[in-house]
């Protein structure tokens, strides 16, 4: 690198700062800012751009349940201390469906995994913190933002900081931006696939100082249409329904959200659910959606800018994880080893995972969800499958194995 910035004249008659760096990365959500810390604890230099305020992206609640793979990476970016000590270890999740609730023990049925609940917010203010302390390049709320040149070896971002132009001039782009990000809409449409199923409801998510109504997440299934019941921590619940996907928010006061959360929960949850004040309230709509491939010349998407999953399998996150994973180390092979092969195989690595826990979120939804449209022969298969899934070995299993998540193959 023959310099790090430098301020030069552009063809139109202004000036614009030129960056230098070997990984631009565009979007500061866990993908962009996990890839920033691994690299650089490996040496390799990066920027990161993203469109919001970092008081946004911190405060963006999301995810909740973290895979053992996916703590693994935190810890290999040294980040697990907090999670370790705040976090709130589960060894299985309950199903409930007419009326009575059924535990699968994950510990059991998996040979000893788990899972963990803590949340993207915490996620995403840890990295920041190591980020910090270490001085990385993290430019928030840059407009404007390009992806450019990544057919050649020369591939650019461009944006524009507090009425200034800026290039980012790097050896890869990183596409990390969520999926209403520029990466992915800048490949032109007959060199990308794109796969998508929408689905007929959406989930409106409350935050409420209330202690958890079970130590367990609950997924309940009720002929009132879904709702799960999940938490921050000992005194906050995290908790969704199952709402119609054209729904305002403002139709669903407090009372009415508490009344339907315990008319979807077994009796024993329904008299432990205490209402409280809502700290936050929104509405999310459910979609499956992958891009295929995830590279494109010198360019790769990663995690929610390639895929979207239903929440219901909580695998949004855990993707996005496993795709920094899989890139940090074909990215370590590229400089350290001068070897490409995990660079070249990234995108079909990505792919093969990213289509089983499709397939397992995909299922998990189908399962748990009023369909409006299904016929009474339709609810009774969907209630005979809850009691397979619940009252066999096999079916526990291959629901347990799948919520911890699947090996890594790479
Ligand atoms: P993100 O988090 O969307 O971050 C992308 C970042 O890119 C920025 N950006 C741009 N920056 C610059 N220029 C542009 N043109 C840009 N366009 C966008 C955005 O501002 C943003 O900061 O994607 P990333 O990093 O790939 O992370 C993915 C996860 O956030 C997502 O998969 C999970 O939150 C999904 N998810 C869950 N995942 C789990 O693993 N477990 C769960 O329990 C779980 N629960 C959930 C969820 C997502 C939910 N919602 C709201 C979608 C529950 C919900 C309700
Ligand atoms: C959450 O706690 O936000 C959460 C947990 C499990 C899911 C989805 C979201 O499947």
């Amino acid at each position: 690198m023959l310099f790090r910035s430098k301020l030069i004249p552009t063809p139109n008659g202004t000036q614009a700062m030129i960056h230098k760096t070997q990984i631009g990365i565009v979007g500061a959500g866990p993908s962009g800012l996990l890839l920033s810390r691994l690299l650089a604890l490996q040496g390799i230099d990066s920027i990161v751009v993203e469109r919001q305020s970092r008081a946004y992206v911190e405060g963006r609640i999301r995810a909740g349940v973290l895979e053992q793979g996916t703590m693994d990476l935190l810890d290999e970016a040294q980040v697990g201390e907090r999670m370790h000590t705040e976090g709130l270890l589960h060894v299985g999740v309950d199903l409930c469906f007419n009326g009575k609730r059924h535990a699968i023990d994950f510990v059991d049925l998996t040979g000893g995994k788990t899972v963990m609940v803590y949340g993207q917010t915490e996620v995403t203010k840890d990295l920041n913190n190591a980020l910090d302390a270490a001085g990385a390049q993290i430019v928030y709320e840059a407009e404007a933002v390009t992806v450019d040149g990544f057919d050649s070896d020369q591939p650019f971002i461009r944006y524009r900081k507090d009425g200034e132009a800026h290039e980012i001039q790097c050896d890869y782009i990183a596409g990390c931006d969520g999926f209403h990000g520029v990466s992915r809409r800048s490949i032109p449409a007959e060199r990308i696939q794109l796969f998508e199923r929408v689905y007929p409801f959406a989930w409106l998510g409350i935050l409420a100082e209330t202690p958890p109504v079970s130590d367990e997440l609950i997924y309940a299934n009720s002929d009132r249409g879904f709702a799960l019941f999940s938490m921050r921590s000992k005194t906050l619940s995290r908790l969704y329904i199952q709402c119609a996907p054209d729904e305002e928010i403002d139709e669903w006061s407090d009372e009415r959200i508490w009344e339907e959360l315990a008319h979807r929960l077994d009796e024993e949850g329904a008299n432990k659910l205490t209402p409280a004040p809502l700290l936050e309230k929104s509405i999310t709509p459910m979609r499956s959606f992958v891009a295929e491939p995830m590279r494109f010349g010198n360019m790769f998407l990663v995690g929610d800018a390639a895929h979207i999953v239903p929440p219901t399998g909580a695998k949004g996150l855990n993707l996005a994880a496993a795709d920094v994973r899989y890139l940090s180390r074909a990215l370590v092979d590229h400089y350290k080893k001068a070897d490409d092969g995990r660079l070249d195989r990234y995108s079909d690595t990505c792919l093969r995972r990213i289509w089983k826990a499709q397939r397992f979120s995909w299922w998990l939804t189908t399962l748990m969800h009023r369909f409006p449209e299904a016929s009474p022969f339709e609810r009774r298969t969907q209630l005979a499958e809850l009691d397979f899934v619940t009252s066999t070995e096999t079916g526990a299993r291959s629901l347990a194995e799948n919520y911890v998540g699947l090996p890594f193959d790479d």
